[in-house]
């Protein structure tokens, strides 16, 4: 079964009748440009063919009901709640992610009740944003119910870019995790074949093709299962890092500090923010350097960029974890061509580009070294490049 059937017939087992429409959204990858997004800096990320659905039908009195079919074939349903109560503070728990998203449309004009049911197969936990996939399929739903398809605009209606600003406000303000807007653009904007290369300063975005199968290469996920969760205080505490910095050095954002000027702001600096400094400006060029390197058809040649922007992370941002340490490490001493931890952080998933030839060796090289370490056998698979959010036939 798809997302989308799943999320269809637990809406039937649950309410009795079929959902008026079912829509979906994507977890993502990262491809490069880490910590980025809240410095105005670029962002490569691609969707994975990992969704979650949501099926919905609006009802008249509005409540919001929710409830998610979860990873261990569980299901949770939340307390009944009224939109107009909504406000951050008020739910906690799983549930604060769909009624952040009820309550951000609700302030944009769309406050309408509505039973949704979640299904889906974007691990949760694993850093792949199964956080933003959930918030980008209920707000498309909430959406969709009042008429609005992101995929057909009437006019007046919001553009992806502008829904997934939405789903930050609905995770910054109501849910409280300080995140940017990777995710969310992410899971909304991203189509199948390419990376998406956004300049978050200006919301500019290009389609870059990504043809894993024409180089010979693949991408390997590798879910460490071991703890993420962004609205715990480390990422926080990066972020409040880097802003401070922005504001000794008197620029808007860490974008405007080019690697000519890197020497210059790091001597000015506290060595505390220095590190972090020197991995935001050195990871925006990574991203312009892949960049250029896939635009001109050399996607193979992109690994030591990975490996640089780990190193950056590990020594500078300190957001790895040994478990993210040894994914990448034994990935790349069983012949990757580059690795990296991907997303926030503090553990989840790590990447690695691989000949398409070594995938099995290289997983199991992988898995061996975990048990040798005596560590939970790592999620491995490989993902591709995938469509964004939208509505889905069930
Ligand atoms: C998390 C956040 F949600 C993103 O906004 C981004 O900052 C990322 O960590 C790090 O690049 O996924």
């Amino acid at each position: 079964m798809t997302p989308a059937e799943q999320a269809a017939a637990t809406f039937r087992a649950v309410h009795g009748t079929a959902p008026a429409g079912v829509w979906s959204a994507p977890g993502r990858v990262n491809l490069i440009g880490e910590h980025t997004d809240y410095n105005d800096g670029f962002v490569l990320p691609f969707a994975l063919p990992h969704r979650l659905a949501a099926a919905a039908s609006s009802r008249e009195d509005g409540i919001l009901t929710v409830s998610t079919l979860g990873d261990d074939g569980q299901l949770q349903r939340s307390a009944p709640l009224e939109i107009a109560s909504l406000a951050p503070g008020a739910v906690e728990g799983w549930a604060a992610y769909p009624a952040g998203v009820a309550w951000v449309l609700r302030e944009q004009g769309f406050g309408r009740g509505a039973d949704v049911v979640i299904a889906g197969d974007v691990p949760s936990g694993a850093g792949l944003s199964s956080s933003h996939a959930l918030e980008c399929a209920v707000s498309l739903a909430l959406l969709g119910l009042t008429g609005i398809e992101l995929d057909a605009p009437a006019a007046g209606a919001p553009g992806r870019y502008e829904v997934a600003r939405w789903v930050q406000r609905a995770e910054n303000d109501f849910v409280g995790a300080p995140t940017g807007l990777l995710d969310q653009t992410a899971s909304l904007c991203c189509t199948a074949s390419n990376v998406l290369f956004l300049d978050v300063r200006s919301g500019e975005m290009e389609q870059v093709p990504f043809g894993l199968a024409e180089a010979g290469v693949r991408v390997l996920i590798m879910d460490t299962r071991t703890k993420h969760s962004h609205a715990d205080g480390g990422y926080g505490e990066r972020r409040r890092g880097t802003e401070r910095a922005a504001e000794l050095l008197g620029v808007k954002a860490l974008r405007d500090v080019t690697p000519a000027g890197l020497p210059g702001a790091l001597a000015a600096l506290p060595a505390e923010l220095a590190p972090l400094v020197r991995h935001v400006v050195t990871e925006n060029q990574r991203v312009l350097d892949v960049v250029a390197l896939l635009r001109a058809g050399r996607l193979a040649e992109i690994g030591p960029h990975l490996d640089a922007s780990h190193t950056s992370m590990r020594d500078d941002y300190r957001t790895s974890t040994p478990e993210l340490d040894l994914a990448v490490d034994s990935a790349r001493a069983a012949g990757a061509l580059g690795a990296r931890m991907t997303g926030g952080g503090f553990g989840g998933s790590a990447i690695a580009l691989v000949p398409a030839a070594d995938v099995d060796r290289i997983g199991a090289a992988v898995e061996d070294a975990f048990a040798g370490a005596g560590r939970r056998k790592p999620r491995l698979f490989t993902a591709v490049p995938s469509r964004g959010a939208g509505r889905d036939s069930f």
